[in-house]
């Protein structure tokens, strides 16, 4: 077993369905450490950035308006969990990014839906490799927001003695 580190987070339809609370209870079931959260508005150069490997998909337009939160809430909370197997224990939780196709005992089989107009509703997104995990928990957090040194950072302002990623 690898102790790693994963970014998840609660998609605006999560956060309007006042589901906050329940996706956590779930989370905790992996008994990981949460080592970062917050609630974030997601600008649109985010969402692109955050969903970059999708740009070629039919419904990349509708997926940057999903997660910036056009259809819901204009908010996601995002959190860091960190453990033993912490990205595969998530991802098992989480379940198939189909929410229709996911089984039914998780996250998005319990919660998710497509509506109409063919948006995948999966409540909850969760990085699916260590590659991307780093990427993603770079581009949502900076070093000082996380309670681990998970990655080498280096002094940004020396008066200031901030921190910004090496
Ligand atoms: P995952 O979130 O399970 O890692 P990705 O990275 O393939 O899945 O897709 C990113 C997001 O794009 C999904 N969470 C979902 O919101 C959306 N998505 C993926 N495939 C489709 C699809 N066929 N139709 C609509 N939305 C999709």
């Amino acid at each position: 077993m690898k102790t790693n580190q994963t970014l998840i987070l609660i998609k605006p339809d999560g956060l309007k369905k006042s589901l906050t609370g329940n996706v956590l209870t779930r989370l905790s079931e992996t008994k990981l450490d949460i080592v970062a959260a917050k609630i974030a508005q997601v600008s649109k150069g985010l969402a692109e950035k955050h969903y970059s490997h999708m740009k070629d998909k039919p419904f990349f337009n509708e997926l940057i308006k999903y997660i910036m939160g056009d259809y819901h809430k204009k908010k996601v909370m995002a959190l860091v969990y960190w453990g033993p197997d912490a990205i595969k224990k998530v991802r098992e939780i989480c379940g198939s990014t189909n929410p229709e196709e996911a089984d039914t005992v998780t996250i998005r089989g319990q919660y998710g839906r497509i509506t109409t107009k063919g948006v995948y509703e999966n409540v909850i997104h969760a990085s699916t490799n260590e590659e991307e995990a780093e990427r993603e928990i770079k581009l949502w957090f900076e070093p000082n927001d996380i309670i681990v040194d998970i990655y080498p950072t280096k002094t940004a302002d020396i008066n200031k003695k901030g921190k910004t990623w090496a």
